[in-house]
């Protein structure tokens, strides 16, 4: 067992590229955003943030405390009136000192403060860079620091959750737990090259058996992906059907407000038209499409149109197929173009055609307001059918890329492992596979990629 621990370590000191010196210096930047408003928020963080603010604040603070006072600028004059929170390190956002004064929301008092604390030593923070210090302090993994600008970026609830999730660390433990028996399985690798007279190989049938489990969890992550790029990106719906059969209508009765021009002539609706809602939580691209009638009897523009619709169809995962009076309206090349979405066929204008669909339709009427919930309800449970795998992990492409790339390294290790005499093969390919896995927690990376990583930040995070 001693000979596997030593390759543990042999393992982590080979598979990190760089060693992190702590010794950053002190960074400032206004959190919130410069609009006048009721309160503003800057954030200090560095080995010299108690320094700088002791420097600026009114008296001594008191640290792990709410402390009232003033900002002095450099005539001692007074700024605002703050509250100054200490943050002792390394229980702060960053790790380290990290002071946030609470000013009020005005643009030229935070710039002033901003540049009384650079003049006492402080330098702007480049964007990110709050979020990548705690990352490179070893308080977050470079999952959990993603998931920080996931959450600020997300457009529904449902998303912001996940993205919650993943800041808790749940990617983050399940890629590690992904890891332990790799580990394990190419230390054991390793010692039987390195040490053959000691160590016997490795049974081909045990480590089949490992990376086919190993895979078969990377595949369940990946399968839950596109789930939540639904759940991140929202969902497309169209509303398609021939001109005048009240999409425009329809589509403003969703949104609840007047988007799209309604009139009684044919062709009215010539562009797509697209408005994101948010239903329960889960965010829903509604496209609103020009009719579609035979292309020989319109004009130039409408032709286009038309043409629109059909990619609507094409790039939605919903499509709601619209008539007036039976499905038969419908044109079956359409619903051929959309057989791989979810359908939902709506017949319109309930308070003036009473024939009852003679489908599963779902009946409406603008006008009226009546089905417009039951519509919505319907969509919501179309939604929550797409997404079984909710609960489990989110990832972005970033992520699912090096999950890829592990699983073909493990299919890899699967074949040559059956062969004789080449562990050294399979070896390199584990050790492809966990460098991989390594890569969504951040533990191997170039300062290339941690630069992409944390530029899609603000400033101030
Ligand atoms: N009575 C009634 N008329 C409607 C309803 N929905 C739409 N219309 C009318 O049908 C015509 C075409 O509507 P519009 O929404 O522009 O249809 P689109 O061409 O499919 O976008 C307009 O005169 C609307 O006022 C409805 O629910 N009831
Ligand atoms: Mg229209």
């Amino acid at each position: 067992m001693q000979i596997f621990k030593v390759m543990y370590k042999f393992y982590y000191k080979h598979a990190k590229i760089y060693d992190m010196e702590n010794n950053f210096d002190t960074i400032v930047a206004i959190v919130t955003p410069l609009a006048y408003s009721s309160v503003g928020i800057i954030r200090i963080s560095g080995s010299d943030s108690f320094k700088i603010a002791n420097k600026i604040f009114s008296k001594n603070f008191i640290k792990r405390a709410i402390n009232y006072g003033y900002i002095l600028d450099s005539d001692k004059k007074r700024l605002d009136e703050v509250i100054l929170l200490p943050f002792v390190s390394p229980h702060s956002y960053t790790g380290e000192d990290v002071i946030e004064i609470q000013t009020h929301g005005n643009p030229q008092i935070l710039n002033a403060i901003m540049e009384l604390i650079i003049k006492n030593g402080a330098r702007p923070a480049l964007r990110g860079e709050f979020t990548k210090r705690a990352f490179l302090n070893k308080r977050i993994d470079l999952s959990q620091a993603e998931a920080v600008a996931d959450i600020i970026q997300s457009k529904s609830i449902k998303s912001a959750q996940s993205a919650l999730n993943n800041l808790g660390g749940y990617l983050k433990n399940k890629i590690n737990s992904i890891k332990k028996d790799l580990i394990e399985l190419y230390s054991k690798v390793i010692a039987s090259i390195d040490f053959p007279e000691d160590v016997s190989e490795t049974d081909a049938k045990d480590i089949v058996s490992i990376c086919n489990d190993k895979i078969l969890e990377i595949d369940n992550i990946l399968k839950a992906a596109k789930s939540h790029d639904f759940i991140r990106d929202g969902f497309n719906c169209c509303l398609i059907g021939r001109p005048n059969v009240g999409k425009s209508s329809l589509f403003n009765a969703l949104l609840n407000y007047t988007r799209a021009i309604v009139t009684s002539v044919e062709g009215t609706t010539r562009d797509t038209i697209k408005e994101a809602l948010n239903l329960e939580g889960y965010l829903i691209n509604f496209i609103d499409t020009a009719g579609i009638r035979d292309k020989q009897n319109v004009d130039e523009v409408e032709k286009i149109g038309i043409d629109n619709s059909i990619d609507a169809i094409k790039n939605s995962d919903i499509v709601m197929f619209l008539f007036e009076n039976s499905s038969g309206e419908i044109e079956k090349n359409l619903i051929e173009l959309a057989s791989d979405k979810k359908i939902l066929y709506i017949k319109t204008k309930a308070d003036i055609n009473f024939n009852k669909p003679n489908s599963d339709a779902i009946e409406i009427s603008s006008k009226t307001g009546f089905g417009i919930d039951k519509l919505k309800e319907k969509i919501v449970s179309v939604i929550k059918e797409m997404t079984p795998l909710e609960s489990d992990y989110t990832t972005n492409k970033r992520q699912q890329t090096c999950l890829l790339r592990a699983k073909e390294a493990l299919l890899n290790v699967i074949e040559t492992s059956k062969m004789q005499d080449l562990a050294d093969l399979y070896a390199m390919d584990l050790k492809a596979a966990l460098i991989s896995l390594d890569e969504i927690t951040g533990e191997v990376l170039g300062d290339k990629i941690l630069e992409n990583i944390f530029n899609n930040f603000c400033i101030g995070k």
